[in-house]
C-alpha cells in the first residue's frame, strides 16, 4: 500500500461513508485534483465501489478486501511460499485442512486460508474466534529438515515475519510475547499454534497456523475477548486489505526462513528479541507441571524461554501461557 493510498483510504475511512470533496481530498493527501481522480480509479480497479458526484466529491460504498486466491495471488513476490493456495470461504479450522494437504504431499509453501473458521483452535485444544470478513485465517505448510526439538523456533520466526509485515504495511509497533503472541498495546492481535507430522526424529512438515485480527472493531468481538484482544483496525482507525497482508507477511517469512535454512536460528533469535516484551521482567510461566515464576532471562538457541528462579536456578520452560 503506497503511502498515498494509506491516506486516501484513511481519509474515507474517517468520512464514514459521507462524501469527501476532491479539493479537500487533495489537500488531505497533499497531490493535485488529477492524482486525486487518478487515484480514485486505482482503487475501482482493485475492486473498490466508488459513487462520485458533481459538488460533493467521492464516497465509498463498498470495499473489496477479498482473501481468495486471485487476490493473494495478483502482486505475490515470493518463490516458494504462498505458490499454491488453497482457500475455502468456510471451513472448521484450516489448520485441519493442511494436515491433510500434508499428508496427501502438498508442496513446501502450500498455504491454506480461510475467510472464516467455524472452529478455529488455539493452543491446549482453546479456540480461536475466527468471524467473517475480517482477518486472516491461514496455515502453512513448510517441510524443513530439522530435528524435532527445534521446531519451536518456528514459531517465533513466524512471529518475527507477522510483525515485520504489520510493521512494513501500518507502521505499528507490535511486541512479541514468548511463545505466540502478538500485542499491540498489550493486548492480542495475532495467535501462532505450530504443528507437527514426524515420525522418530525425523519431521515430515509443520503446520504453522496465524491469525491475525484485521478489520474487527471492538464491540464485534465476544465480550470475553475485548479486554484482551484488538484488531489493526482498531489500532489504526484503517481498514486493511488482508490479502495484501498475507503477502507481505508471506513474503517476509520466506525470507526469515531461507536465513533460518542457511544460517540457522542465531540471527532470527537477535530478530526475536528485539521484538520481545517479556525478557528481563519477572513472569509466571504457567505450564501442565505447574506454576513458575521468576525473571524471564531470555530465550535458549532452541527457542526455549530461560527463567531465573528465586534459588537462582534457571528453568527451562517449553510450553507455557505468560503472565507479565
Ligand atoms: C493461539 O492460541 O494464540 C493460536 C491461535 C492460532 C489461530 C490460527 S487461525 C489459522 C489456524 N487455524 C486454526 O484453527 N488455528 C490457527 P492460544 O495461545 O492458546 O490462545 C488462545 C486464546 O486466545 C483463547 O483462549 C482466547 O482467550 C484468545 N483468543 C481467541 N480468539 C482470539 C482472537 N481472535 N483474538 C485475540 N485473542 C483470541
Amino acid at each position: 500500500q503506497s503511502e498515498l493510498r494509506t491516506k486516501l483510504l484513511k481519509a474515507f475511512s474517517e468520512a464514514d461513508g459521507e462524501f469527501i470533496s476532491g479539493q479537500k481530498i487533495s489537500e488531505l493527501i497533499g497531490c493535485s485534483r488529477t492524482a486525486v481522480w487518478k487515484h480514485v480509479e486505482e482503487l475501482r480497479k482493485d475492486g473498490y465501489e466508488l459513487e462520485a458526484v458533481r459538488r460533493q466529491g467521492y464516497r465509498i460504498t463498498k470495499k473489496p478486501d477479498k482473501v481468495s486466491e486471485n487476490e493473494i495471488q495478483l502482486g505475490l513476490k515470493t518463490k516458494m511460499m504462498g505458490r499454491y493456495i488453497h482457500f475455502e470461504q468456510i471451513v472448521g479450522s484450516t489448520q485441519k485442512i493442511a494436515q491433510s494437504l500434508a499428508t496427501e504431499g502438498a508442496v513446501e509453501g502450500t498455504i491454506v486460508v480461510a475467510d472464516q473458521q467455524t472452529s478455529g483452535r488455539g493452543r491446549m485444544s482453546r479456540s480461536w474466534y475466527s468471524p467473517s470478513g475480517t482477518g486472516i485465517w491461514m496455515s502453512m505448510i513448510i517441510r524443513p529438515n530439522i530435528p524435532i526439538h527445534s521446531t519451536p523456533q518456528l514459531t517465533l520466526l513466524t512471529a518475527v515475519a507477522v510483525v515485520q509485515a504489520i510493521e512494513e504495511e501500518t507502521k505499528l509497533k507490535p511486541d512479541i510475547k514468548w511463545p505466540n503472541d502478538i500485542l499491540i498495546n498489550g493486548k492480542k492481535v495475532v495467535g501462532i499454534l505450530t504443528e507437527l507430522q514426524a515420525e522418530a526424529d525425523q519431521v515430515h512438515s509443520v503446520i504453522i497456523g496465524t491469525g491475525i485480527n484485521v478489520n474487527q472493531k471492538l464491540e464485534e468481538f465476544p465480550e470475553e475477548l475485548q479486554n484482551i484482544a484488538t484488531s489493526i483496525q482498531i489500532e489504526t482507525g484503517i481498514i486493511w486489505e488482508r490479502a495484501l497482508l498475507i503477502q507481505t507477511m508471506l513474503l517476509k517469512f520466506e525470507k526469515l526462513y531461507l536465513l533460518y535454512l542457511t544460517q540457522g536460528f542465531k540471527p532470527i533469535k537477535l530478530l526475536w528479541e528485539s521484538y520481545a516484551i517479556s525478557l528481563n521482567k519477572e513472569i509466571v510461566a504457567r505450564t501442565l507441571n505447574g506454576s513458575f515464576q521468576g525473571k524471564a532471562i531470555g530465550i535458549n538457541d532452541q527457542g526455549v524461554l530461560l527463567i531465573e528462579l528465586s534459588d537462582g536456578s534457571i528453568k527451562e520452560i517449553y510450553s507455557a501461557d505468560i503472565d507479565a
